[in-house]
């Protein structure tokens, strides 16, 4: 026994970020946080909103690559400006998430964040949690290109969802075919 408090070990740096424009985007962007997680994907979540926190914004985007971020998920709704700002302030990945609206359900904010003019990229996902899963399932398979860990739980993902598609079969009336 040397004495030395040993401090237990750091969690890892997130490789994904997950942001929102508002506290009520979270029910659309979780299925992107709780997705990464149930792969292993070090993930973080935080709220920054384009229009009410401007310099926040412009950090968290500045500071992004040298925080070690390897994909940022950006879910806001209605003029979605929020993906589309990130993406112009760091060359990081953005993967965009239409939030679903109350006026316009959602297609307000797929055309804010699909519609990018040519020269800075963001890839956008379908309204809702769908979009939100594909979106983790997507930043995934892009970490996973060097990760064989991760392939391989993502892989077993997609067996389930087979094995789980070919059981809707059995539920079926018996066909008289
Ligand atoms: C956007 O405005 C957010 O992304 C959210 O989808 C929408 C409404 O925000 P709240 O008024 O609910 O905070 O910035």
């Amino acid at each position: 026994m040397t004495g030395h408090l040993v401090s237990p070990a750091a969690p890892p740096r997130p490789a994904v970020a997950v942001v929102m424009g508002s506290k009520s985007d979270w029910e659309t962007l979780q299925h992107a946080f709780d997705l990464l997680k149930a792969l292993g994907v070090p993930v973080s979540a935080q709220v920054i909103s384009a229009h009410r926190m401007p310099d926040d914004l412009f950090r968290f985007a500045e500071s992004a690559a040298a925080s070690g971020l390897r994909a940022i998920i950006a879910g806001a709704g209605g003029a979605a400006h929020l993906p589309g700002m990130i993406a112009a302030k760091t060359a990081i990945p953005v993967l965009g998430v239409p939030v679903a609206t109350q006026h316009l359900q959602g297609v307000d904010s797929l055309y804010s964040i699909v519609q990018m003019p040519k020269g800075i990229p963001v890839a956008t996902f379908a309204i809702g949690p769908a979009g939100a899963a594909n979106a983790a399932l997507f930043a995934a398979a892009m970490l996973a290109h060097d990760d064989p860990a991760l392939r391989a739980r993502l892989q077993a993902y997609r067996d389930e969802q087979t094995a789980a598609a070919r059981a809707m079969t059995a539920a079926l009336p018996a066909s008289s075919a």
